[in-house]
């Protein structure tokens, strides 16, 4: 009889290794296969024009512009590396951390926020850049994402998708529905674990007891890539590998980015609370960045122009006054409107005219 060993070699999983996967180490230096140098290049000027992004972002909730941001500070590496990873036909699935991710895949600035300023459902044309409409609730889109995988299968077109989601997003039945179903349907999606360590003020030592994220993949009968997420080298080099393999008919694979969250969960979260003061300071010297400006041999002042002319016009947008018709956030729920959503439109719409004094 065959050992559940052998069975894993015979479906050629491999456990993830006791370390995460790395190309550069935290000090710049190259300790893998690099990929070529316009990807360097690539993954260097996404990353500085992420932070520039998230910093305004961040002081733009300050002003008042923006209703709320949760902060990608030091998970840079991850969602551009990953994000860089994918082809043109590909499709993200985003959750509301991933506007690093938005921007990169090229979603103007200013449209990547429009959720999180509460203007609309989503202020971007997913279709236009392959992109899935954030979302808030955890998990939820991996199922979603996975029906995508399976349609384009289905219909043999070239497509793989790549769904972001955080370690507590991993503990939701959502998580576990799309793991399950992607590996039974062999479905082209690779699950991108942003491991930041903590799910508001649950750390991860209380999500799991599993060695790894990436273990948990095994059980569903796929593969999983325990990866540095500070190293955007090794992010895109794993992420593409498994992108590849899920385009080429070889299934799904989870890979899980060990990074760490240096920023509160959003602006009006209060860190104090939960976690001791020092606790990000060993994350600071694993700075994505850094690790780049120095295996690159230049510093981040190469796309500072870019950026500040980038958040300049973000500024510039976010000030100006949005037209919104609150009335609108009841379309395109649903392609029939249920009756207790055209009650609460009702509500609402009394509600307005009441304020401008027609009641
Ligand atoms: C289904 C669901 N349950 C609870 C919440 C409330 N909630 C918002 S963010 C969050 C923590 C998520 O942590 P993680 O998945 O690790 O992602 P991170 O925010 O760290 O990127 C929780 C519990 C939610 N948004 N959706």
């Amino acid at each position: 009889m065959k050992s559940p060993r052998d069975v894993l070699v015979d479906n050629e999983l491999e456990l993830p290794g006791p370390d995460p996967v790395q190309v550069v180490d935290e000090t710049g230096r190259a300790v893998g296969d690099l990929p070529d140098g316009e990807v360097l290049r690539a993954l260097h000027r996404g990353m500085v024009l992420g932070r520039r992004f998230d910093r305004q972002a961040t002081a733009l909730t300050k002003q008042g512009r923006l209703a709320v941001y949760p902060s990608s500070a030091g998970q840079e590496a991850c969602q551009v590396g990953a994000t860089l990873a994918l082809a043109p036909n590909d499709w993200l699935f985003p959750t509301y951390r991933d506007s690093v991710a938005l921007v990169t895949r090229g979603v103007p600035p200013v449209e990547a926020l429009t959720l999180l300023r509460g203007n609309w459902h989503s202020g971007y044309d997913p279709y236009a850049y392959r992109v899935a409409p954030q979302c808030t609730p955890l998990a939820t889109s991996a199922p979603h994402a996975v029906g995508l995988a399976h349609a384009a299968r289905l219909r043999g077109d070239n497509v793989a998708v790549l769904v972001f989601m955080g370690d507590g997003a991993t503990s939701e039945g959502d998580a576990h529905e799309a793991f399950n179903f992607a590996a039974v349907l062999r479905a082209p999606v690779v699950f991108f674990i942003q491991n930041n360590q903590w799910a508001i003020s649950v750390p991860l030592a209380k999500q799991t007891k599993a060695p790894t994220l990436a273990h948990k993949a095994i059980g569903y009968g796929m593969p999983g890539h325990h990866v540095d997420g500070n190293d955007a080298a090794a992010v895109y080099e794993v992420t593409r590998a498994a992108l590849d393999r899920a385009r080429s008919g070889g299934g799904p694979s989870i890979v899980e980015g060990w990074t760490y969250r240096i920023d509160p969960h959003t602006n009006s979260d209060d860190t104090s609370r939960y976690r001791p003061a020092d606790d990000a300071e060993p994350w600071r010297a694993k700075d994505p960045i850094l690790r780049f400006d120095r295996l690159l041999g230049i510093d981040s002042d190469t796309h500072a122009e870019e950026a500040e002319r980038m958040a300049a016009d973000l500024r510039a947008e976010m000030n100006k006054d949005a037209h919104v018709e609150p009335d609108e956030l009841f379309e395109h729920v649903y392609a029939v409107p249920t009756p207790r959503l055209r009650a609460q439109r009702d509500f609402l719409r009394a509600e307005l005219a009441a304020d401008r004094g027609e009641a």
